[in-house]
C-alpha cells in the first residue's frame, strides 16, 4: 500500500495525516505550518505535544516542531518567536510513494503580518517522512522589492521517557550563549551533554550532526542551512510558568533546535534561503 495523505480535524483544528506503508505517520497542522506528531517506521511517537496545548487557532500549539520566523525568541520587537507559528498556512503540495509522504505547505504576507513585519515574504515547509526519517525544510523567499533581515528556527520539541537519562552528543567545543546566566558566552567542554536543570543554550556554528542518546535508542539530528542549535528544557521550577504544559512534562520533553539565532540572515529583494532538519532513527 502506498503512501498516503489525508485531511483530518485535530482537537478542532484542520491538519494532513501523513503515512507510509512501513507504518511511519505524522500530523500537520494548518496552524502555524506545525508539525505536530512523528511516529516513525515500526517506532513510537517521537515528538513531544503537551495533553494542556491550546487549539483555539489563535495561540501557539506547545509542542512539536513550531515554526519560529521572522525573529526567534525575543531577539526584536515582534512577539516572541515571531508569527509564523500562529498564522494559517494552506497546503501547495502532496506527494506519495511506495514508501514515503511529502507535503508543502506555505504562508505568504497579508496585512496581519505586514502591519508587524512591512515585508513581502512567502514561506514554504516541505514535510517529509520515509522509513525512520522526519525531513522538515524551511524555504524563505524575499518576494519584495527591498532586503530583508530574519532570525528563527524550527524550534522541535523531542518527545523523550525521561529528560535525566538523555544523553546528547556533537556539542563538544562549540561556543554558546548562556539564556539562564545573563546570556555568558561559554564553551561546551563535554562531550555528552546531560539535562539535570533547567538549560537554555544557543550553541553557535554547530557543524556536526548530533546524537541523542535515551532508552537504549539514538535519534540523529541533522541541520543544514541553520548555522545555530538551541537546547531547551525549563526544568521543574520553570514550567510552573506554563499553563499549558503539566508540572511534571518537562521530564517528558527536550527542545532541540535548528536555529538562526545568533545572526539574522539577510536576504535580498528576489533571494530564497533554505534551511533543514533531519531526524533519523538509528
Ligand atoms: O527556544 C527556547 C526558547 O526561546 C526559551 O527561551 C522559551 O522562551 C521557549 O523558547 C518557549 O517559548 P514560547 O514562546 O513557545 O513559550
Amino acid at each position: 500500500m502506498p503512501g498516503n495523505i489525508e485531511t483530518i480535524d485535530f482537537q478542532g483544528l484542520p491538519a494532513l495525516r501523513l503515512s507510509t506503508s512501513a507504518g511511519a505517520s505524522a500530523v500537520v497542522a494548518l496552524h502555524g505550518g506545525q508539525v505536530l506528531s512523528w511516529v516513525p517506521a515500526r517506532g513510537r511517537e517521537r515528538l513531544y505535544l503537551s495533553e494542556r496545548a491550546a487549539y483555539d487557532g489563535a495561540s501557539p500549539i506547545r509542542g512539536g516542531v513550531p515554526v519560529c520566523f521572522p525573529q526567534f525568541s525575543t531577539l526584536g520587537k515582534l512577539p516572541r518567536h515571531g508569527f509564523a507559528r500562529t498564522a494559517n498556512w494552506s497546503v501547495t503540495e502532496q506527494r506519495t510513494g511506495d514508501d514515503y509522504a511529502l507535503t508543502t505547505l506555505e504562508l505568504s504576507d497579508n496585512a496581519d503580518t505586514r502591519a508587524l513585519w512591512p515585508h513581502p515574504f512567502t514561506l514554504e515547509l516541505t514535510v517529509a517522512i520515509e522509513g525512520g526519517r522526519l525531513d522538515l525544510e524551511l524555504e524563505v523567499i524575499n518576494s519584495g522589492h527591498a532586503p530583508f533581515a530574519f532570525s528563527g528556527a524550527l524550534h522541535t520539541y523531542l518527545r523523550v521517557p525521561e529528560v535525566e537519562e538523555c544523553r546528547l552528543e556533537g556539542l563538544y567545543g562549540f561556543e554558546y550563549r548562556d539564556a539562564l546566566d545573563d546570556n555568558a558566552i561559554r564553551r561546551e567542554s563535554g562531550d555528552v551533554l546531560r539535562v539535570e536543570s533547567a538549560i537554555d543554550r544557543v550553541y553557535h556554528d554547530v557543524t556536526r550532526p548530533l546524537l541523542l542518546r535515551e532508552d537504549g535508542r539514538a535519534l540523529g539530528i541533522n541541520a543544514d542551512g541553520f548555522p545555530d542549535v538551541v537546547v531547551w528544557n525549563l526544568w521543574e521550577d520553570g514550567i510552573a510558568q506554563f499553563a499549558d504544559m503539566a508540572p511534571t512534562d518537562f521530564r517528558r520533553m527536550l527542545c532541540v533546535e535548528a536555529a538562526a539565532a545568533r545572526q539574522r540572515i539577510e536576504l535580498a529583494a528576489g533571494e530564497s534561503w533554505v534551511g533543514r532538519q533531519t531526524l533519523v532513527t538509528l
